[in-house]
Parts: C-alpha cells; structure tokens; sequence
C-alpha cells in the first residue's frame, strides 16, 4: 500500500463495530503483584554440593547412575541436607530396566496446599561417568535453592516442594513415575514445574524454556536484569523432565546451558566461549567431572531458580475480579501469517462475563494495516478490529469488551494479530483480560 507521508503518532484508538463490542478509554494497568527479592545463592555452595557428587562418583565405580551404587548415594547426601534444614523429605521407589530407583521429594513446610511451586532436577548420570554437568549441576544448583529457602526461614505464598528424579537418562522414568502415582487432585495443585538439567555446561549458552510464557517472562525478566541475553531452548520437547509435567497440562518451565550441539560464531558473540565447540564436549563421557563447569554460568543459573522461586512462591495471588495479562512481545510479520498471544486463565468457575474486557496494546505503524481477533479457550474468534485501507494513524492501544458469556472462563485466551498489507511492521506489546 503506498505510503505518502510520515503519520502523526496516534493516541488512543477508538474503534467501535457494530453488534459484538464496544470500546472504552483504557484503564491504568494494574500494578504488579508484590514479591520478596530472592537472596544470592553462593556459588562455593553450589560447588561443593558438586564437589560431594563428584566424590561419590568416585568412591563408586565412576558413576552416578540409575541402579548404581552412586546414585542412592548421591540420594542419601541431598536427603541429609535437607532432613537438616527442616524439609520434610520422602524417598520414592520405582523399578526400572531391572533396578530399583528413587525420588527424592522434599516439601517445604507451609504455604497454600492447593498451589503448589515445583522445582527440580535430575540427579542420576549416565553410566559412562559422575555426570557433574549432567546433571550434578542442576541437582545443586535446586539443592542450594531449597537451602537458601531454609535459611531465610521463607514465608511462601504457594507451597514449595523440590524434587530429584532418578532414572532421568533411561527415559525420564522417574519423573513420569511421580507424576503417573500423582493422585489427580494433587497434581490439579501443581501451578508450575520449574526444570534444571545441565545449566554449567563448559561452553554455554543461556536458554530459556519457552513453554508457559508467565515461567518464561519470570527467568527472561531476570536475565535482562544481569544484560545476559537469552534464546529460547530449542533442543526440543521431551528431553528433559519437565516433559513429564507438560504432558499432564501443568506449566513448565526451565534452563538450559546446552549439551553437545555447536556453539555458533553469533552466539559466542553474544556469550563468550568458543563458536564450532560444542557447549558441553564432555557430554554423557567419562570426562563430566567438576572440571566440567563454567562457574559464571551455574552461578547465573542459580541465582536464576532462587530467583523464579521467590517471584513465583511468594507472589500474591490474583483475586477473582482481576486480570491475566502477557506482556511478552510478539513480533507480527509484514503482510503475513496471524500470530497469537496467550494468557492462561485458571481456578474461575463458569462462563466470561457479557462484559468481558480485553485491554490491547500493539505497536504498528499505520494501524489500518492490522486485524485483532479475542479467540476463546474453544477456539471462538471474537472480533476486536477491522483492517482500514484509510487508517494510517499508529499503535492500537484500546480497550475492547466482549460478550463472552458463552465461553467457559478457564483455559488458554489468544489474542490473534495479522498485519495484512505490505509495508509497516509491529508488534504485540502487552495485553490483557479483566473478568
Ligand atoms: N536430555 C538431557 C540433556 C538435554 C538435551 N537437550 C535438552 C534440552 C533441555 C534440557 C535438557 C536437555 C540429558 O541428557 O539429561
Ligand atoms: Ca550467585
Ligand atoms: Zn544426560
Ligand atoms: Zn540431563
């Protein structure tokens, strides 16, 4: 579409289409939930939780795998720690390929018993060696967390329980075994399962899950705060334990500093290290020891669980009433596909209300190039905005209300934007839903 001049930037838009909306002004955005800032999560700790792991290892044939010797050992030491700083701990057994494994699940005593934070690791190797990396890293990294919980003597909102799994490198059988023996109403507590698994790798990068978006935005938000920039972990699905919760409908999330896929020339730009290496060349070989970290990294990282544990535990629930927002930015290709944007709404009852409020903030220029949809858990499309081949105002920042009383309230709320002229780009910035 030719453009002929510069357009002025828009104030609010509002827009009205007959029958299904009406808009009003936006309101002030509410103002974020308060939360306690996590502590520092010393690094010689973490190392010597690794440093005992490696020990282990040694005193018993070089590993610390399923069905050895080293991993009920590497069992018994977290446990230790734990029974002394208060958790209430419980060992659960399973049988796999033959040998019998274990879970080590520690609960925090206190917060609210219908909502429950998890976070965990892998604590078994692979047979070639003590897998210190993979995943003694992550295992101390959530030990020294649940650690720094004790002695802050944390008062959590949510209920906080730690887990480390066995069997993870046979097939993520541990953790399948906790979730499949979960009675139903206890899983339906868990709002979220946090997942550690190699985040010291010797050459790393710094990788996000990008499953839930609230888990996501928590540990990007604090990667922005140390000026680290983060990709999303593309590894794929299913490769660690946090699949196990995924695949029963609980929000994941995670870290990631890469296993034996190459370092590339942009990311060491952005990271450090060295490009055409692999992040961990140590990777499921006997040479996963202590000398296998990068400090930097793994302390990071575990600042990062401290930090999305204290965000996550303690920040005040969202009464009925209130909002589900995302403010994570989507960008919206040119004259292309929609793109989406979700906000998972749960523990409402019934139906959206007839007035149902969807505050939309998009960065665009020339609006008229854009249409925003409101689609519904079910997959329902409710029009918010028409494209205009005469708008050439910019940002469709509005507020749009719905008549979504015959939707079911809980489930995952899109907001589908397509930008369908050529020229001008954009972005979601944030949005958010008002019951
Ligand atoms: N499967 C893990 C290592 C691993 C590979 N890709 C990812 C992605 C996200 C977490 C972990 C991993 C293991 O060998 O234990
Ligand atoms: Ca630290
Ligand atoms: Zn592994
Ligand atoms: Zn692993």
């Amino acid at each position: 579409m030719p453009r002929a001049i510069r357009r002025a930037t828009a104030g609010v838009a509002t827009l009205a289409a007959a029958g299904l909306i009406a808009v009003t002004a936006p309101t002030a955005l509410a103002a974020p939930s308060p939360t306690l800032a996590a502590p520092d999560i010393p690094l010689a700790n973490v190392k010597a939780h690794l440093t005992q792991f490696q020990s282990i290892a040694t005193a018993n044939g070089g590993n610390r795998a399923h069905g050895r010797p080293g991993y009920k050992a590497s069992i018994d030491y977290a446990k230790a720690k734990l029974d002394a700083a208060g958790f209430t701990t419980t060992v659960q057994q399973f049988t796999s390929s033959g040998a019998t494994g274990y879970n080590l699940i520690a609960d925090w005593p206190g917060g609210d018993p219908n909502k429950v934070l998890m976070a965990g690791a892998h604590l078994d190797s692979v047979t070639s060696g003590p897998g210190i990396n993979d995943n003694g890293s992550g295992s101390a990294g959530v030990l020294e967390t649940a650690l720094a919980v004790s002695r802050a003597q944390l008062q959590p909102t949510k209920h906080l329980r730690f887990a480390w799994w066995g069997a993870e490198e046979l097939g993520l059988i541990g953790s399948k075994y906790y979730v499949n023996n979960l009675p139903a109403t206890e899983r339906s507590k868990v709002s979220g399962y946090l997942n550690f698994d190699m985040i010291g790798s010797p050459n790393p990068g710094y990788f996000v899950y990008d499953d839930d978006p609230t888990i996501e935005k928590t540990f990007k938000d604090f990667y922005a705060g140390l000026n680290v920039p983060t990709e999303i972990e593309t590894e794929g699905d299913g490769r660690s334990d946090h699949a196990s919760f995924k695949n029963v409908g609980i929000p994941v999330g995670g870290l990631f500093t890469g296993a034996s896929r190459t370092k590339s020339s942009a990311q060491a730009q952005k990271w450090g290290g060295t490009a055409g290496q692999a992040f961990d060349r140590c990777y499921h070989s006997s040479c996963d020891t202590t000398a296998n970290i990068n400090d930097t990294a793994l302390d990071r990282n575990s600042d990062a669980i401290a930090h999305a544990v204290w965000t996550l535990g303690t920040e005040t629930p969202v009464p009925p009433g209130d909002s589900y927002e995302n403010t994570t930015d989507v960008a919206i290709p040119d004259n292309g596909a929609a793109v989406t944007s979700t906000v998972n709404v749960t523990g409402r009852t019934g139906n959206a209300p007839a007035t149902l409020k969807a505050d939309v903030d998009i960065r665009h220029t020339w609006r008229g190039d854009v249409v925003v949809d409101l689609l519904a858990p079910d997959g329902t499309a409710y029009r918010l905005k028409n494209s205009s081949s005469n708008d050439s105002a910019d940002n469709v920042i509005a507020t749009y209300t719905v008549n979504a009383s015959s939707e079911a309230a809980n489930g995952a709320w899109k907001l589908r934007v397509q930008d369908v002229a050529a020229q001008d780009t954009g972005y979601i910035n944030s949005w958010k839903l008002t019951f």
